[in-house]
């Protein structure tokens, strides 16, 4: 059993319940979405035995945790997001015996596995729901059942409780023949809502939940878990529901109202979230916890992290990832840097003293970051921009998440066709947005989803240059599920692990510098020249050791500015570079004549 060591971590973080400091304080989680990672079948799915036959390669990044992406049974409505069966795999993926062996040879590499757990709604085709559609049944307000609007016959046009619209298209309620009612779907109509004021609903999510921690797994990722407590009256009601209709004014653009506000960080979150601690986690240890945070301000992410409160280990924000889209999402524009570090440095500021941040950029929902706030109009620009984008996230404090593909410099998908696209949500927003509510033009639509589909971050991994890029074999006589990214014969695995100057070499280095470097692991977070427009820089101190910081985030040449300018005005000692993206000389050169060339990123202790 070889398990890498765990580099101490002093107090000054926090513990989760384990004697010693929380392992994932100093640690990488490495995210994979097992559709789309390795084909271990020859059948175009990623699968379980693709997998783990590519743990060794995630050891040599050196990463210490997997997030698996969702594996269960499911209808594939949303890509696995619609779980029919909490207890079992997809076949698509293999079978429990297949999940048991990745967990263990994981273990045997010191990796951690973290299982998505998506408890905010189950499928439609789950046993619960079916159950629930009977109104005798022990079920029946398993869900948000609701009747039809008043004075409307049941099932006909505009009938629905309210005017919500679901995030995936269309109403966020949908009539069911046999029940005579209406059902809630924050998501697609396949994904109705479980209703957490249950009590037997909170305690049958904690026994699956347990029933896996008890089957080896090291903890979860919560999707859209800042959702489960919806806002209600004393009575039990939906707000709009006493007074009929949302107001129209409340409706979109595309004629429907969010239920979000209802359900974002609602007033029981707090209160499931440590009945869930006390039912699942307490006892154990060497867990994580990490859930999906859609309206969770930074000073919240302090509250609910903040281990007192006995709620969760992190969270993922939303703020830093929606700054170049101004609350819309297919209306992405140019980044603006200052508005970006506000939200990081609001986000650090927060946590400074108790509480933790997860760090990212990229996950399966979002765009390739590279594409979007890098240069990849070159080769070398691609490669620069992407080293630089990593150090700047990586030298935060807080735990940093690699998306699969992330630590190659992978990029968007280069999508030019509607039917290039495979995801729901994207397909059901061209038609709902160009269509029915004709507020795009196709074309604009099409721009739109080749920034921002989350297909971007789907296309399979590029292991190496071949026919599916490693992903599925060659002459499998199948083609993968969602189409290889044309660059695969410039960025693939196979061509960048041996390379000492790839985007991989440098994520390995970051990797490493976070598990030997205190300052970085723990070190406290000061942000200078916060308005500069083109350079990111900030402190990093523990005791007597300070580490600065610097990334120009642009494709130009550009002049120091001023408080980091003055902090290197002795120039650079080679031997203090803990680490950069461009050669040394360069580097010394650049800065002693105040300037930065393009993408220049570098960590120095001053
Ligand atoms: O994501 C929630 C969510 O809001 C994202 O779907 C994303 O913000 C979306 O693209 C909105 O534009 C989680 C999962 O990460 C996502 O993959 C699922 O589709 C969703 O929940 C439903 O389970």
């Amino acid at each position: 059993m070889t398990t890498r060591q765990r580099h101490h971590v002093p107090d000054a973080i926090h513990t989760n319940g384990s004697a010693s400091n929380p392992w994932w304080a100093n640690a990488v989680v490495y995210q994979i979405y097992p559709r789309s990672f390795q084909d271990g079948n020859a059948d175009g799915y990623g699968d379980l035995k693709g997998i783990t036959s590519r743990l060794d390669y995630l050891a040599e990044l050196g990463i210490d945790a997997i997030w698996l992406s969702p594996v269960y049974r499911s209808p594939q409505d949303d890509n696995g997001y619609d779980i029919s069966d909490y207890r079992d795999i997809d076949p698509m993926f293999g079978t429990l015996d297949d999940m048991d062996a990745l967990v263990s040879r994981a273990h045997e590499l010191g990796i951690k596995i973290v299982m998505d757990l998506v408890v905010n709604h189950t499928s439609d085709e789950h046993a619960w729901f079916q159950a629930s559609r009977d109104k005798t049944s022990p079920k029946s307000d398993w869900y948000w059942w609701r009747p039809a609007r008043e004075g409307c016959v049941p099932g006909s046009e505009g009938a629905e409780p309210n005017r919500w619209g679901g995030t995936f298209g269309g109403s966020a309620w949908e009539y069911d023949e046999e029940r005579g009612e209406y059902y809630l779907h924050t998501f697609s109509r396949k994904q109705p809502d479980l209703n957490w004021e249950n009590p037997e609903v909170r305690h049958a999510v904690y026994d699956m939940m347990n029933w896996w921690l008890d089957r080896g797994i090291d903890g979860f990722r919560m999707d859209v878990i800042t959702l489960i407590s919806k806002t209600i009256d004393a009575n039990g009601r939906l707000p709009g529901e006493s007074q009929g209709l949302i107001p129209d004014e409340a409706a979109g653009e595309e004629g429907y109202s969010s239920p979000w506000p209802f359900s974002m960080d609602g007033p029981r979150l707090d209160e499931f979230l440590q009945e869930m601690r006390a039912e699942v986690f307490e006892g154990r240890t060497d867990y994580l916890t990490v859930g999906e945070g859609q309206g969770i301000s930074p000073v919240r992410n302090e509250h609910i992290t903040d281990p007192a409160n006995k709620e969760l280990d992190m969270l993922f924000l939303f703020d830093h990832v929606g700054v170049d889209q101004d609350g819309a999402k297919w209306n992405i524009g140019q980044l603006q840097l200052p508005e970006l570090k506000r939200a990081m440095v609001d986000q650090q500021t927060a946590v400074a003293s108790k509480g933790w941040a997860s760090l990212y950029f990229n996950n399966h929902d979002q765009p390739r970051a590279l594409s979007r706030w890098g240069d990849t109009s070159t080769e070398e620009s691609r490669v620069k921009s992407a080293k630089a984008i990593a150090l700047m996230l990586h030298m935060h404090r807080g735990t940093p998440y690699v998306y699969q593909g992330e630590e190659l410099g992978m990029t968007n998908a280069g999508f030019t066709a509607l039917d290039q696209y495979r995801d729901l949500e994207s397909i059901n927003a061209f038609h709902q947005r160009v269509e029915d509510a004709k507020v795009q033009s196709a074309e604009s639509m099409l721009d739109s989803l080749s920034k921002v589909s989350r297909d971007n971050s789907r296309t399979p991994m590029q292991w190496d240059d071949s026919r599916y890029a490693g992903f599925t074999p060659a002459d499998a006589g199948v083609e993968p599920w969602l189409a290889v990214n044309g660059n695969k014969a410039e960025i693939n695995a196979e061509g960048e692990v041996a390379d000492p100057e790839s985007v991989f070499a440098f994520y390995r280095k970051l990797i490493a510098l976070r598990h030997t470097d205190d300052v970085v692991s723990s070190g406290s977070f000061t942000a200078i020249d916060v308005d500069d427009a083109k350079v990111y820089a900030f402190l990093r101190v523990l005791g007597d050791r300070r580490l600065l910081t610097v990334v120009n985030m642009s494709s130009e040449r550009v002049s120091l500015p001023v408080e980091t300018y003055l902090r290197l005005t002795d120039g650079l000692e080679a031997d203090k570079v803990l680490i950069a993206n461009v050669d040394i000389d360069d580097l010394t050169s650049s800065v002693a004549k105040g300037e930065l060339s393009a993408w220049s990123a570098f960590v120095y202790e001053i």
